[in-house]
């Protein structure tokens, strides 16, 4: 994609930021997903959608993150306070920013979702949560990401099999939903309403750690427990819905680190994705530089943890395995990207680059430039 079209896309984002309380969708093929608006009271889970075939059969419900400060007498939902921004982007990504999640003046949270289709009848979606600590002290976090399935559009008569991270649900259509979580410490797999009514009452809950097998009307939940986030640090949860796909090497974005000044950010709107039919694209892209401010965007092999190498900048990425380091002015939004391309050979799956961002701004803390967190790609199989 020429970059001219790249920069309309992410200006059409931008441009529909007033409109990101509404429902989102994402598609490719006949993979749909759905989530639905956002209320600005509830803390019910959103309208969920999952339709991987021909005959668009819903196989979703309900899905919604929620989280938990220590010291919080609930789990909150994300609902739609605290400068709601984002849209849907190109046809296969959207995303939702919450630049001060509640008014708390404590948590930033970017929800990425990608869905990929990887047959007539299959395909992946992605449900990404990126948390960054925007105060001044250290936060202790729970996070928990909820999902009602009704395979087939039928509820009840679902089974279920699988771990604490993944939990493969079925019915007697045959059709089998993966619900998958990286990296979660805790997990459910209940009937309706039973982790709902634990996320929604006014008192705290964690997850009971009821594993499959699981049969009848199934809701399930990944808990990541006791998160400690510094200062301005990032960290990504998320899961993956595989329909009727064994979805074995999960393209993956995660975002680890911290940023200097909580505005500088480096993020994606491209999945990392090995397909052997066509080349797909990549791209490590920036937001909340200054307008017109001198960038770079590194990318590298390998992260690292920051060691004194340029003085007064804290790099992400090991300055000795750099793939390049590419740079510019920024738009008059502060944003600039990088993009490549994924070529159709089978040997990237499983490799992963890091990105940081750089820009230019007298008033950060070393007084020239503010840096990024870190951002892994970890290039995942159709
Ligand atoms: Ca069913
Ligand atoms: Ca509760
Ligand atoms: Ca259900």
């Amino acid at each position: 994609m020429p970059k001219s079209l790249l920069s309309c896309l992410v200006s059409a984002a931008c441009l529909s930021a007033a409109l990101t309380a509404q429902s989102l969708t994402v598609s490719e093929g006949n993979m749909i997903v759905t989530t639905g608006s956002l209320s600005a009271a509830l803390h019910e889970p959103r309208v969920f959608d999952l339709k991987a075939d021909a005959l668009v059969t819903d196989h979703g419900y309900e899905h919604q993150w929620y989280y938990r400060i220590a010291g919080d007498t609930r789990e909150l939902s994300l609902r739609n306070i605290g400068g709601v921004t984002g849209g849907a982007f190109g046809s296969v990504h959207a995303d939702r920013d919450w630049a001060n999640v509640d008014n708390r003046n404590q948590l930033r949270v970017s929800l990425d979702y990608d869905c990929y289709a990887s047959g007539p009848a299959s395909g992946v979606f992605i449900s990404r949560c990126t948390v960054t600590n925007i105060s001044n002290a250290p936060i202790v976090l729970d996070m928990i990401a909820y999902s009602d399935l009704d395979i087939a559009n039928s509820s009840g008569n679902d089974s279920v099999t699988g771990t604490n991270s993944s939990h493969f649900v079925t019915d007697p259509s045959g059709v089998q939903v993966e619900v998958r979580a990286i990296g979660n410490d805790l997990s459910q797999a209940s009937a309706y309403p039973v982790i709902r009514n634990a996320l929604l009452n006014l008192a705290v809950d964690n997850l009971t750690g009821a594993l499959p097998p699981f049969t009848g009307d199934y809701t399930g939940a990944f808990q990541w427990t006791n998160r400690t986030l510094q200062p301005r640090e990032v960290r990504t949860f998320q899961i993956a819905f595989a329909v009727d796909t064994a979805a074995v090497a999960l393209p993956l974005v995660e975002h680890y680190g911290a940023s200097s000044n909580n505005g500088l950010q480096v993020h994606t709107q491209f999945l990392p994705l090995q397909d052997n039919s066509q080349p797909r694209q990549i791209a490590v892209q920036m937001k909340g530089a200054l307008p017109g401010a001198e960038y770079r965007l590194a990318v590298g092999q390998a992260p690292i943890s920051p060691f004194p190498f340029i003085p007064g900048i804290d790099l992400w990425i090991d300055p000795f395995v750099l793939v390049g380091i590419y740079g510019g002015l920024t738009s008059p939004t502060g944003e600039a990207f990088e993009l490549y391309f994924v070529p159709p050979s089978p040997y990237l799956t499983g490799f992963s680059v890091y990105g940081q961002a750089f820009a230019v701004d007298v008033s950060a803390p070393n007084g020239f430039a503010n840096w990024s967190s870190g951002m892994r790609l970890r290039i995942g199989k159709l």
